[in-house]
């Protein structure tokens, strides 16, 4: 029987990526977002592969969050793997000028949305006695960079989540893993930079970034490791990248 894995932030980027290569490769898939055309689209692709059910909701909305999870029908109910992706960086700026909406949007959905998603999942691992939590955090989560403050700061609340939870969980047998990824081409820049696509553009220049695809082949080799090995926090770098603020561009 194919294991089902609940993907959040999949209409864009790494959260996308993986949706594809998972469906391709053995998994149903559960996609959430909040752009509903983006998971439509997804659905529309994917349903030749796979079966696919989309739910669109906010990760920083608790109450939407529970609904949604609570409004999977019987044959959605088991969750095998659970992709914690869902995020982004709003702004970058030096502390004494940073905006309080982006700081808020960034707590919010990067540490408190995945708290929210995962906490039912977990009560549906422990009652099923299996499970697998990946948790995409980011190398802002191992070192801070200027600028990057909050970005950074919820990105180690991940890093710090990811090793608790995994202990908590240890007892039921359930699978935690961490990616924390370095620089990746997708839409995490225009997002951060307000849609100015010139500047995001700017970041990816003179070296080889990492693409979506690139974190969806780690995903899944972690997610289809045997039930004893458990890649428990894996840091991928482009190869031009060795460090937060050291890219070798040519
Ligand atoms: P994208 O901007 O391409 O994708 C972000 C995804 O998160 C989208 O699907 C978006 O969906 C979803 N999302 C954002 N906010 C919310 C919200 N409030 N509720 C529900 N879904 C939301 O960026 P990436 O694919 O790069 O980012 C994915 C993850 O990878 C993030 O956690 C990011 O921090 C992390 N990461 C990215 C790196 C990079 O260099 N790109 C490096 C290290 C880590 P929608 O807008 O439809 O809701
Ligand atoms: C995304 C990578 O370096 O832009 O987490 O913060 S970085």
């Amino acid at each position: 029987m194919k294991k089902t894995a609940f993907i959040t932030g999949a209409t864009s980027g790494i959260g996308r990526a993986t949706a594809l290569l998972l469906g391709k490769n053995g998994f149903r898939i559960i996609a959430t977002g909040r752009r509903q055309e983006r998971l439509d689209e997804l659905k529309k692709e994917l349903s030749k592969e796979t079966e696919i059910h989309t739910l669109n909701f906010d990760v920083s909305d608790q109450k939407a969050v529970l609904n949604a999870i609570e409004s999977l029908p019987k044959e959605w109910a088991t969750i095998d793997l659970l992709i914690n992706n869902a995020g982004n960086a709003h702004g970058l700026a030096s502390i004494e000028n940073g905006n309080m909406e982006d700081w808020e949007a960034m707590i919010d959905i990067n540490v408190k949305g995945l708290l929210y998603v995962s906490q039912p999942i977990i009560q549906k691992m422990i009652t099923q006695k299996s499970g697998h939590i990946i948790n995409i955090g980011s190398v802002a989560g191992k070192e801070a960079y200027p600028n990057g403050n909050v970005y950074c700061a919820s990105k180690h609340a991940v890093d710090a989540l990811n090793s608790s939870m995994r202990m908590d969980l240890n007892k039921y047998g359930i699978k935690v893993s961490q990616v924390a990824p370095g620089l990746v081409e997708t839409e995490f820049s225009l997002v951060r930079f307000k849609g100015d696509e010139d500047r995001s553009k700017s970041v990816y220049e003179g070296f080889d970034a990492l693409k979506a695809e690139d974190i969806a082949d780690l995903i899944l080799f972690m997610a289809t490791r045997p039930a004893h090995v458990n890649l428990a926090d894996v840091l991928i770098f482009p190869t031009a990248q060795a460090a937060s603020t050291m890219v070798n561009k040519s």
